[in-house]
């Protein structure tokens, strides 16, 4: 166990509080999870699919699917701390709620306890939580996503500092009472955050982002304001590295909206003759100055939980490599006869029969989706065949590009470096990106996604801003180049103008050589733009025509745009930096020039 005198207290105290029948210390070892999930078989929870040595089905409630935003609340002591972008509610009143609410909430279940570390173990860059919980599906999934267990409890030593994370399902259980395989609670859901005291409580769900703690709560949520007074950045960043045919490599980070293919990208196979790419981490950086004055990024999660509907073959042959073994498929559809999982776009052909995420038997063709659109996989990041030899090192990697982007079919070109670090801010603060299909609300709306940090910044996002630039300006001359990429422009007709996917590699080449000084560039009031021939696309299927088209700046689509990224910023008040004003001046000056 442990002699931390703070974790000890706190588990006392949350036991009196919630109730519950047992406490389980979790040491994080394969015999545990084995029985875990054992347990979860016995109860309904989990089916093993036999086609995946090691993996599990599950279904949750139909009613805890997602990630919930306007159950997600950041409790700062000053709503004006929180910002116009998140939901703030008094840390005190929140409590007295709250406290209610876990009174004796894990009744006739056993509290966890979850040690993990988010980025290696040891690493300077990464940080300790423990996560108290009543679900055993958290536990085995936290395992995958995070290191857990008794190693951590060993590094966190009798006096060592850690984000304390309170979880409970919310449906204690009288006696004698029935589980149900996926306890969630239908009428209350709470997922809070006190960032000035570095604490979260999840109450309600069982689901991913509501209930796997050490990920957008503890990673994005708190980590960026620990972040913020510690002068790094937390950033909702996949992380990958990019090999040259001579053998030359450089690390990049990139930050899009959701439906935009993060994991894709992270993950990408590139189709250009020598080049190779490497994934360090699909979701999260931590990004630190080192004494050789460059950032170096870690990837503080273990594993990935992605988005399975779409994933295949053709869109992301690596991840569907990951998940062979050792993983969990939640929500997805099941087929009995072949023993296997199955989603959307998975194969050309779906198979003739399968049990949906609903447990309702599923043919082709009748009309409802088998997989919800939030279904997910959680796997081992060392099961991922372009897994990146550094992926652990605690000193993490050296960033020498950041790319932001979006999902846009006009205006923006496939590719434009910024003109300063200060810029490069201001892009990533206007961020935008067309709504998909899988989203809520209305499709092929533009979206503004700063940094892809709108539900995950723990403080007000002016002040997000503002650290930025501070980082900027503190940092010196070997700051990462910082880019904006467009995967998604579409010819006046409606059609895609760039085939996406491993041919993205082309652009990552220029963003490459451009960071070694070797690539072409030209002037623009947006960036600096890559000439039609500085985009290696021999052997590709797109014309000339299509590559300038790619590539042209409308000067009248952009200048429309000024008003609207300034309404945008205008809801951010005095804490919007001047920097960001001086940049929207600028880019307009230049447009009209
Ligand atoms: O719905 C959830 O709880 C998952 S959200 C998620 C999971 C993995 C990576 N990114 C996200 C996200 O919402 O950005
Ligand atoms: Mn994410």
């Amino acid at each position: 166990m442990t002699k931390n005198a703070k974790l000890l207290n706190w588990v006392n105290e949350v036991a009196a509080l919630c109730q519950p029948d047992k406490i389980h210390w979790c040491d994080g070892s394969q015999a545990e999870s084995d029985a875990l999930c054992a347990q979860m078989v016995t109860n309904g929870t989990f089916t093993p699919i036999p086609a995946r040595p090691g993996s599990f089905w599950c279904r949750s409630n139909p009613g805890d699917v997602a990630r919930v935003e306007d159950r997600t609340f950041i409790c700062s002591q000053s709503k004006d701390d929180a910002g116009p972008t998140n939901n703030w509610f008094d840390p005190a009143e929140m409590k007295s709620k709250l406290l209610g609410l876990f009174k004796g909430a894990m009744k006739g279940r056993t509290l966890y306890v979850i040690p993990f570390s988010m980025g290696p173990i040891g690493s300077h860059i990464a940080h300790i939580g423990v996560e108290l919980s009543d679900s055993p599906y958290v536990v085995v999934n936290m395992r995958i996503m995070t290191r857990m267990g008794a190693k951590v409890l060993e590094a966190l030593g009798p006096t060592g500092e850690f984000v304390p994370c309170l979880h409970s399902v919310g449906a204690p259980l009288a006696a004698g009472q029935k589980d149900v395989a996926w306890p969630c609670n239908q009428d209350h859901k709470y997922i809070v955050h006190f960032p000035e005291e570095r604490a979260i409580w999840s109450f309600g769900s069982g689901y991913g982002g509501n209930a796997l703690l050490g990920k957008k709560c503890f990673s994005l949520r708190i980590a960026s304001t620990m972040a913020r007074d510690g002068g790094w950045l937390a950033e909702h960043m996949l992380i990958l590295g990019l090999t040259n045919p001579q053998g030359q490599k450089i690390y990049v980070a990139a930050a899009f909206p959701s439906a935009c293919g993060k994991t894709n990208l992270a993950m990408l196979t590139p189709t250009i003759p020598g080049w190779k790419a490497e994934c360090i981490g699909d979701d999260i950086a931590w990004m630190k100055f080192h004494s050789d004055g460059r950032l170096y990024a870690i990837n503080p999660e273990a594993g990935f939980f992605g988005v399975a509907p779409g994933t295949s073959l053709h869109s992301n042959p690596n991840a569907m490599q990951t998940v062979t073994h050792n993983s969990i498929f939640t929500n997805v559809g099941f087929d009995e006869a072949k023993g296997d999982v199955w989603w959307e776009d998975m194969t050309d052909q779906p198979p003739a029969k399968l049990t949906s995420w609903l447990g309702e038997e599923w043919t082709p063709g009748c009309g409802k989706k088998v997989a919800h659109p939030n279904a997910r996989y959680t796997a081992p990041a060392a099961q991922c065949p372009v897994i990146d030899a550094a992926w652990q090192d605690p000193q993490g990697v050296p960033i020498s590009a950041i790319l932001f982007g979006g999902r846009r079919p006009t205006t923006v070109p496939l590719v434009f470096e910024a003109l300063s670090w200060q810029h490069g801010t201001f892009l990533g603060a206007q961020q935008s990106s067309e709504t998909t299909a899988a989203q809520a609300g209305a499709v092929g709306v533009a979206r503004r996604d700063p940094m892809a940090m709108l539900p995950f910044c723990g403080y007000h996002m002016g002040d997000y801003f503002a650290h930025w630039l501070k980082v900027g300006a503190t940092a010196g001359a070997k700051l990462p180049k910082i880019f904006y990429v467009n995967w998604f422009r579409k010819s006046a007709d409606g059609r895609w103008l760039w085939p996406g996917f491993g041919e993205n590699a082309r652009v990552l080449r220029w963003i490459f050589e451009r960071c070694a000084g070797t690539a072409p560039a030209v002037a623009s009031p947006i960036g600096h733009l890559p000439t039609p021939e500085a985009i290696d696309v021999s052997g590709l299927d797109v014309s000339r025509a299509d590559i300038e088209e790619l590539l042209r700046v409308d000067k009248g689509l952009w200048l429309a745009e000024i008003p609207a990224i300034r309404e945008y910023f205008a809801k951010f008040g005095a804490r919007l930096p001047q920097g960001i004003t001086d940049e929207l001046n600028a880019l307009e000056q230049r447009l009209k020039a």
